[in-house]
């Protein structure tokens, strides 16, 4: 059983993250199109974890008995300056992503959740790999400046980025994460 603020706050999280999966998937056509096919690649990946994430949470509402209320997706950008552009862009999001989940998990200890707290310690410890990977990729981008050859270098190393993550979730998203 949940909290009603906590419900409708875990149903926006899912909205977040859809977004998040939109951003990326933008950033990743935008890559394509620049002819940085490993750069797509990456965001590409990060599409499906963001989905992942979503998803996790539309089972747990579920589970816990609440309503799902979806709500309209924003349009992200469509153009990106650079891929320092793009990856300033993600850290900066992430950022509030991060800020959003301490918020849900400062709700839940109000409202001495405790199942909710548990959940949400999974996106804390996401949260600081996600903003982690991001800095990494952006002090590369900043090294790399205007060298076209360098940065080649890093869409190749970025190419090899693989989905980790379940991406069919018909049977559910624990059943998917244990293989089922
Ligand atoms: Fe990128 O972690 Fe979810 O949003």
């Amino acid at each position: 059983m949940l909290n009603k603020k906590m419900a409708q706050a875990l149903n926006e999280q899912i909205n977040k993250e859809m977004y998040s999966a939109y951003l990326y998937m933008s950033m990743s056509a935008c890559s394509n199109k620049m002819g940085l096919k490993g750069f797509a690649n990456w965001f590409m990946v990060q599409y499906h974890e963001e989905m992942f994430h979503a998803m996790k949470l539309f089972e747990y509402v579920q589970r816990q008995g609440e309503d799902i209320k979806l709500e309209a997706i924003k349009a992200p950008p469509k153009e990106f300056a650079s891929q320092l552009d793009m990856f300033t862009q993600t850290l900066a999001h992430e950022q509030f992503i991060t800020k959003s989940i301490n918020d849900l998990m400062e709700l839940a200890m109000e409202k001495k959740d405790h199942a909710t707290q548990i959940f949400l310690e999974w996106y804390i410890t996401e949260q600081v790999e996600e903003e982690e990977n991001d800095n990494d990729i952006i002090a590369q981008l900043k090294l790399i400046g205007d060298n076209p050859h360098a940065l080649l270098m890093l869409d190749r190393e970025l190419a090899a980025r693989m989905t980790t993550i379940p991406t069919d979730f018909s049977k559910g998203v624990e059943a998917a994460a244990k293989g089922a």
